[in-house]
């Protein structure tokens, strides 16, 4: 398999998703503004959407959106234990962290990446993500480790790795010391460690 993948980027969620899987996979960088990847190809032959991740398979085949590649990951190794059960309820509450992060949290840090956001528009989207970071520091209100309680899950890569863009964005974290917690936490995983090294985020 191979991830296309931009430093740091929410690609970083899968990546450490294929990481605790223990699944073997190269990595390719992809130029998101040149739109070419790290050996020189076309990267809407590989993503016609354009941005990343995206995973390639063998035959060719392609599975893209960072969400649905990570749970895809960890249905691949059962053994890793990265999702509950395909059909429980516990993998529907999974399924529904995933879309939160995706469509609510994830999306919500997009104009802080835009060269055309005014510092009006900074600034709302920072109130914006702040009620939803409230939303998440209320999940480890009852002392739970992970998000879906003790163990680690691909929603706990997934949130890491948006959460992670907040200095480099201007969200401040002071109000949500759980999160905080959290996110060193995930953060000192091995397979973190190695993901963040891989993309030269980390020496
Ligand atoms: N819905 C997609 C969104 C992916 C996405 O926003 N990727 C960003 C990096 S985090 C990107 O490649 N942006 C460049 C672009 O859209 O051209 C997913 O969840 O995988």
């Amino acid at each position: 398999m191979k991830l296309y993948y931009s430093p740091g980027a929410c690609s970083l969620s899968p990546h450490i998703a294929l990481r605790e899987a223990g699944l073997p996979v190269t990595l390719e960088k992809v130029d998101l503004i040149a739109g070419r990847t790290e050996a020189g190809a076309d990267y809407a032959a590989v993503n016609p959407k354009g941005y990343v991740p995206a995973l390639q398979f063998e035959d060719g085949s392609v599975l893209t959106e960072g969400a649905v590649i990570a749970r895809y990951i960890a249905d691949l190794a059962p053994a890793a234990d990265l999702a509950p059960k395909p059909g429980s309820f516990e993998r529907f509450k999974l399924e529904e962290l995933m879309n939160f992060i995706g469509s609510e949290l994830h999306k919500a840090y997009t104009p802080l990446f835009l060269p055309d956001t005014t510092e009006e528009g900074k600034t709302a989207a920072r109130t914006r993500i702040a009620k939803k970071l409230a939303y998440v520091e209320g999940l480890f209100a009852d002392g739970r480790s992970h998000l879906l309680g003790e163990r680690f899950t691909v929603a706990d890569g997934y949130l890491f790795t948006i959460v992670n863009w907040s200095d480099s964005r201007g969200v401040p974290l002071d109000a949500f010391p759980k999160l905080q917690a959290f996110m060193a936490r995930i953060g000192a995983r091995t397979s973190v460690q190695e993901a963040m090294r891989a993309e030269g985020l980390l020496q």
